[in-house]
């Protein structure tokens, strides 16, 4: 017995000496069941996240104002679909089954990101949601992107590049509309700002003292970065880019602080960002409604793969 407990912090202390020397730790390695139990609830998050994600801005692929904003908005929506399938492979390679973590997902037990429970009202919802989401995605993702587990890690440098390419054509929408719109597009575009804004800032997670995972994530290397430093770089890239299109902030507290150089913005509404994670939000149901409607109807799809896997598999 205590063999093995010196066996097994030995093992720890190895683990821990390996992501210290910067290694990736690959699927047959060993690791502890905490490491393993962390990775596979932040990766299954994140892949449900990408999957729902489609759903705000797939409701407006048949109303994109013009031919080439649909085959733009149409290839961001097919990305993140790739992007769940990556980090679904991801969290498979440590044991997760696609069954369970669908189930979880459909029958609402899991997480995901929550900014997927607003409702997209207008066009310039899509764009905002290019400009502010994706560059919120991308901030914390380029910080997976170092993350210790190899599989994670390398599915996050692929879908950075893609969200990049979202990142752009959410802004590129946003400037146009800002500067060469119309009053009403003009109008339009405050308007999502308004709605967007604050939402966005919660998808980094609640305040250090609050992130009950943030230490032993940041501790085997998985973040490197807490919810809080990640919010204000975001804050300080994004603010000064929008300040310079002529629109306002929805924050009568937003100043500029000279002395640490960051822009301080007004408290967060953390009752309402608990409300829309527990499944309250605006568009909880109807997001799990049409994810469960989705998995129903390719039923046939599956049934028919794993019939034709079965007469290939007997027939070798
Ligand atoms: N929404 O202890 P912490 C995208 C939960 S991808 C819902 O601080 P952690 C692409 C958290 O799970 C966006 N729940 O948690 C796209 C935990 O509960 P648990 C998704 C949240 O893990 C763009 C509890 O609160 N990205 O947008 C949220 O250390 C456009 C306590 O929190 C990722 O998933 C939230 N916002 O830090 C697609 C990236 N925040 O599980 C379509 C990977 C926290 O203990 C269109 N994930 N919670 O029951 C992460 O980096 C981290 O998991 C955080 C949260 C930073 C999200």
């Amino acid at each position: 017995m205590i063999e093995q407990t010196v066996n097994i912090d030995d093992r720890l202390a190895e683990f821990e000496a390996r992501i210290a020397r910067g290694e990736k730790i690959e699927p047959g390695d060993w690791m502890p069941d905490e490491y393993r139990r962390q990775l596979i609830r932040m990766i299954s998050q994140h892949a449900h996240s990408e999957v729902v994600g489609m759903l705000p801005e797939g409701a407006w692929i048949p109303h994109a104002p013009s031919l080439r904003r649909k085959m733009v908005l149409m290839a961001k929506v097919q990305d993140e679909a790739g992007h769940g399938q990556y980090l679904y492979h991801a969290a498979e390679t440590l044991g997760a089954t696609r069954e369970e973590m669908l189930d979880a997902l459909l029958t609402g037990k899991a997480k995901y990101a929550s900014i997927f429970n607003y409702p997209t009202l207008t066009w310039a919802d899509v764009a905002w949601i290019g400009w502010l989401v994706d560059g919120a995605a991308i901030k914390n993702q380029t910080m997976l992107a170092h993350a210790s587990y190899g599989p994670y890690s390398r599915a996050m440098v692929r879908i950075c590049a893609e969200e990049t390419f979202h990142y752009k054509q959410g802004k590129e929408m946003i400037v146009h509309y800002a500067t060469n719109g119309t009053p009403e597009q003009k109008a339009m575009v405050q308007d999502g700002l308004n709605r967007w804004w604050n939402p966005t800032l919660m998808m980094f997670g609640p305040h250090d003292s609050d992130s009950t995972n943030s230490e032993i994530l940041m501790r085997w290397g998985i973040k490197t970065k807490s919810n809080d430093e990640l919010r204000q770089e975001f804050i300080n890239e994004e603010v000064p880019e929008v300040h310079a299109l002529g629109l306002t902030i929805p924050d009568p507290d937003l100043h500029f602080d000279e002395e640490s150089g960051n822009w301080i913005i007004g408290p967060i509404d953390w009752d309402e960002f608990w409300r829309v994670v527990k499944g309250n939000g605006p568009m909880n149901a109807e997001r799990l409604a049409a994810r469960r409607d989705a998995h129903e109807n390719g039923r046939w799809v599956r049934e028919a793969m794993t019939a034709y896997a079965e007469k290939v598999h007997n027939h070798v």
